[in-house]
């Protein structure tokens, strides 16, 4: 008996068509007209895209919710702090070899993600389109955690590759501690737009700030370097609200994150350097302009120090994943149409862009001209508007950060409602 004769559905594991072969594509010969232009306004074609809306991919913070979970069952704030650290870093996780462009979402576009499995559900909107803003919202299914915030993806194209800061702020709240997290993510670099293999590096420091005791933990993604030594390695500590050092984590954002005594920490860094023969560096990756900044090849997996506890691992992807765009198994399932009749979701959900819908099927020009139905259709509503209308958003309204006292995109609620009858056409 299958799942579906059970009268049980079972989440795909796969895409229904495997990706279509860019290699008939220059890159650097469409970006080349495009220097100093902001990325987000130069018309891609669609060879370069992943099945995939913006809102979606953003989605993939959520894979590794159960550790939030874990979070709100510990009953010290360190070792809270320790989980919530090793969240942040899996949230950016599925980010690697990720080198697919998604769609950019339509303004007033939506996406939902219920995960009954996992104890959550999610909403994210489009609330602007220059720049370009996706906010969304999570909360668990029994009130222990709310997620949220907004991403505008700065992007610049800097000669070689492309840099993107993902400015907006990141806040987890944990209901039962009555605690408020918060944080900005790293950078997230692509390489090799010129010529070579496009690679993903996100570097940059991350602190992670829990509001309610002053604790904070401090996260270095590092860059991956000349010799490339450094490559995805993520380096920090927590710190108390007196300053003082009470973890060490350490790890790689593509693989396991760890946590250790600071004594043990620099008792074993102190072994190291005197063993240490620098001599052996061999200098591998250094490049010229002219050539490829080729990824520097994964000498080693994690040391683990003695003593160190494991925060996270990551879930290896599937076999097929190269066939299709390096999905994770769970972005594979971010796009599907639950059969279920109950489940009404909103017209403007990111499911039912038949660019998206295309593209995921394998038909690229039929990808390509509904994209450009649909962007034409945009402009169109554009220009309807008057010049000083402000969009209406749907699910979200600007309002303060609580405890930055920032401005920030708020869920006004209801969506789980159901009620679309005033959702906008964008489709
Ligand atoms: C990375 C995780 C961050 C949020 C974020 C912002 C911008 C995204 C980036 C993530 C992933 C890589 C990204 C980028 C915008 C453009 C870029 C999708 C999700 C793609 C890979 C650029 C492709 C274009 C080349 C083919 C030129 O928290």
């Amino acid at each position: 008996v299958t799942a579906q004769e059970n009268g049980m559905w079972e989440r795909r594991k796969t895409l229904p068509a495997e990706m279509i072969s860019r290699n008939n594509f220059s890159l650097w010969s469409i970006l080349r007209k495009c220097i100093g232009l902001e990325l987000s306004k130069i018309a891609m074609p669609v060879e370069f895209n992943e099945p995939l809306s913006f809102l979606q991919r953003l989605s993939e913070y959520m894979e590794h919710t159960h550790l939030i979970h874990e979070a709100c069952t510990l009953s010290d704030s360190i070792d809270r702090m320790q989980v919530v650290a090793a969240f942040a870093v899996s949230a950016v996780a599925s980010q690697s070899d990720r080198t697919g462009k998604p769609f950019n979402p339509l303004l007033g576009e939506t996406y939902e993600l219920i995960r009954e499995d996992e104890g959550y559900r999610l909403v994210s909107e489009q609330v602007s389109h220059h720049p370009p803003i996706s906010a969304f919202h999570a909360q668990s299914l029994k009130h222990e955690f709310e997620f949220h915030g907004s991403i505008y993806p700065k992007l610049k194209l800097w000669g070689k590759s492309v840099e993107a800061e993902p400015k907006g702020t990141m806040t987890l709240e944990l209901v039962k501690h009555k605690e408020t997290y918060t944080w900005i993510n790293p950078m997230c670099c692509v390489h090799n737009i010129i010529l070579g293999k496009l690679w993903i590096e996100q570097y940059g420091t991350v602190e992670i700030v829990n509001h309610s005791t002053g604790e904070t933990c401090v996260l270095h993604f590092k860059p991956c370097g000349m010799f490339g030594k450094e490559l995805h390695k993520v380096e920090g500590y927590i710190q108390d609200k007196n300053k003082k050092k009470r973890r060490v984590i350490y790890g790689k954002w593509t693989e396991c994150i760890y946590s250790v005594d600071p004594k043990v920490y620099d008792a074993h860094k102190k072994d190291k350097k005197t063993a240490a023969d620098p001599k052996k560096q061999k200098p591998g990756n250094y490049c010229e302009a002219e050539e490829a900044d080729e990824m520097p090849e994964v000498l080693e997996t994690v040391t683990v120090i003695p003593g160190s506890a494991l925060l996270w691992r990551i879930t290896p992807r599937p076999a097929h994943s190269a066939q299709m765009y390096n999905f994770t198994s769970f972005a594979m399932t971010l796009n599907e149409l639950e059969p279920s009749t109950e489940r009404a979701i909103a017209p403007t959900d990111s499911r039912l862009r038949p660019d998206i819908r295309a593209m995921e099927n394998g038909d690229t020009d039929t990808a390509s001209t509904e994209k450009e139905r649909l962007e034409e259709k945009q402009r169109a509503a554009r220009r309807e508007r008057s010049k000083d209308e402000m969009w209406p958003t749907r699910w979200f309204q600007l309002g303060t950060h609580p405890f930055t006292g920032a401005e920030e995109w708020l869920y006004t609620g209801g969506y789980f409602d159901r009620n679309y009858t005033d959702c906008p056409n964008i489709y």
